[in-house]
């Protein structure tokens, strides 16, 4: 990005290691276009360049309200398989790029928008937040990568109903269905959302790289060969000279024990 003013629809902002990229296009529900995911695209490249963990989140009431229908309708096909390709390509590189991102959702949370926020790894969803894939009632289909992201979440049974049905989930749903990790009270996800970038942002660069790329692909794989993959992983990162710091600090009680939940 060539610096945040240039960008229309996006906004870009750095708090310490933490980068915050914002969907500002409210006066459309968020809707994504063309340009929107260029920059986009743009805006996970700089938090790549310069942060250690990013949060996406949705200026306006909604996070965001999915494809531009306007722009779409007036598509050829091959145009939009060129526009869908480009939306995988850009969800691709939150989903297998090199730093953490947490997604801080509230209000519309629809088709493309679902998609998008099923690209990044922490989902938060605050009590205003609703999830639907309304792409059987407009004649189209997920395009953003929902049939393989989606699916993966929420199980195959559970989109087709979903995309059938055009039923939508409320915050509550979504975690239990797995679509978010946390559900906070209104106007607070993108704090808490910050929270756990800033507590993801201080583990171990390798180790971030690894849960985030190797995992999704471990799943994907036989379970003779994933059980041997993450072997290689784990000597890889373990023999870090960051890692054995950090094992030391523990060792030499240099570092925070874990608490139980309610603990003081
Ligand atoms: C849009 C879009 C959009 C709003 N493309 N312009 N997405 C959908 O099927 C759209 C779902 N959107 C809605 O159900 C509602 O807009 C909301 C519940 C999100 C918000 O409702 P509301 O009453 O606050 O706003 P509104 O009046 O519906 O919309 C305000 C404006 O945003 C209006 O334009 P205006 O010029 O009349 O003011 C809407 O037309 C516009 N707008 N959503 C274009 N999506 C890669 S494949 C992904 C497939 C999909 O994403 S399917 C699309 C799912």
């Amino acid at each position: 990005m060539a610096g945040a003013s240039s960008a229309e629809f996006v906004t870009y902002e750095r708090k310490g290691d933490v980068a915050l990229v914002g969907l500002n296009r409210p006066q459309k529900r968020n809707a994504i276009s063309d340009r929107f995911v260029e920059e986009i695209g743009l805006a996970v490249a700089k938090a790549q360049s310069e942060a250690k963990a990013a949060v996406l989140f949705g200026h306006g009431d909604h996070f965001c309200a999915g494809l531009d229908l306007a722009e779409h309708v007036k598509k050829s096909p091959i145009e939009g398989v060129h526009g869908s390709r480009r939306w995988h390509g850009v969800f691709s590189g939150i989903e297998h790029g090199t730093i953490p991102w947490i997604s801080a959702l509230h209000g519309a949370v629809v088709g493309g928008g679902f998609e998008l926020a099923a690209s990044t790894h922490i989902r938060v969803a605050d009590e205003t937040a609703f999830f639907a894939l309304p792409e059987g009632q407009r004649g189209i289909f997920v395009g953003g990568g929902g049939s393989v992201r989606i699916a993966r979440l929420v199980g195959v049974a559970r989109m087709t109903d979903l995309m059938l049905t055009g039923r939508v989930a409320s915050a509550e749903e979504a975690e239990r269905w797995n679509i978010v990790q946390y559900v906070a009270p209104k106007g607070t996800a993108l704090d808490k959302a910050m929270a756990l970038a800033q507590t993801a942002a201080g583990n171990a660069e390798i180790s971030n790289y690894a849960i985030i790329n190797a995992l999704p692909r471990i799943q994907d794989m036989a379970k003779e060969d994933g059980l041997f993959v993450e072997s290689f992983i784990a000597s890889f990162t373990a023999t870090s000279p960051e890692a054995e710091e950090r094992l030391n600090a523990f060792l030499e009680k240099r570092a925070p024990r874990l608490k139980a939940p309610g603990s003081a």
